[in-house]
């Protein structure tokens, strides 16, 4: 398991979900910190010079852990389950652009607010094909290239379509693409999901990328989340992926990412050195 945090570049909206903006400043403050590795926000792969960024996590030996597209759906208003099919067509678009990144950037591209949602008038059977039509177009594109989508469940204060980890993996089944999986964002979970970790573990087939912040969205260990329990549900599925801090700035970013990794860090040691020593299962 490896520890990431959340970055976009300076002219990112405030709904972007970062500690810190400017990539190059962010990915080498995040080295400095102890992480691993940077989730990039991005609205298109034209916003970032693929070239600088090598040579920033060339130099800092940082890895990108995702690329995450809120900002596809807050900046461009594009999302995957608009009824007009010039608008899907331009989604496909840009995810096929994000997608050719991730190719060379973390192999991962996240999908949250950009699923769309149950718009007055439409039901939730006519939204759901909807979103299989271009999940299916993407999933298929960036297996070619392979790459995964990940989408993941949001609370229905910010959405009101994938609240759940259950209904984001009844939908993948539906799907049908192996390359797409779920993203676990406990903040998320803690206000739709049952139990964390009896959630994890019942969708732990697939969980591919997971978010931590605390229950307050704060660093972890600032709210009253059982972070002990996450990470045993996650040992169950063993996991073996990113956990990314995704979590509010406050007035201090750099407190926060620090309070962040201090925190979670000697639990994702502890984890890995209990990983390494697993039995493989029979
Ligand atoms: C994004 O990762 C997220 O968690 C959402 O709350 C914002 O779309
Ligand atoms: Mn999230």
């Amino acid at each position: 398991m490896k520890i990431a945090v959340t970055i976009a570049g300076r002219q990112a909206k405030d709904s972007a979900f970062v500690v810190w903006r400017g990539f190059e400043e962010s990915i080498r403050k995040a080295a400095a910190y102890g992480y691993d590795g940077v989730e990039l926000a991005l609205k298109s792969a034209g916003e970032i010079d693929r070239r600088e960024l090598r040579r920033w996590l060339d130099e800092t030996s940082m890895e990108v852990s995702c690329i995450t597209t809120g900002q596809v759906f807050a900046d461009l208003g594009l999302y995957f389950t608009h009824p007009d099919p010039i608008q899907r067509a331009k989604v496909k678009d840009v995810f096929r652009g994000l997608i050719d990144l991730a190719a060379e950037f973390g192999g991962l591209i996240n999908v949250g607010r950009t699923r769309g949602f149950i718009a007055p008038g439409q039901d939730r059977s006519e939204t759901e094909a909807l979103f299989m039509d271009t999940a299916r177009a993407l999933c298929d594109y960036a297996a070619g290239k392979d790459v995964q989508i990940v989408i993941e469940a949001v609370n229905r204060y910010e959405i009101n379509f994938i609240n759940r980890l259950d209904q984001g993996a009844a939908l993948l089944e539906k799907t049908g693409r192996v390359n797409c999986g779920l993203h676990a964002d406990v903040f998320h979970m803690n206000i739709e999901d049952d139990r964390l970790g009896e959630s994890l573990i019942r969708n732990g087939k697939w969980v591919r990328y997971v978010h931590l912040a605390d229950s307050n969205r704060l660093a972890p260990g600032l709210g009253h989340l059982d972070f002990d329990e996450i990470l045993e549900a996650l040992g169950k599925i063993a996991y073996d992926g990113w956990v990314s801090m995704e979590m509010l700035p406050g007035d201090d970013p750099d407190a926060m990412a620090k309070k962040a990794i201090d925190f979670i860090k000697p639990k994702v040691e502890a984890y890995n050195r209990a990983f390494a020593g697993r039995e493989e299962p029979a």
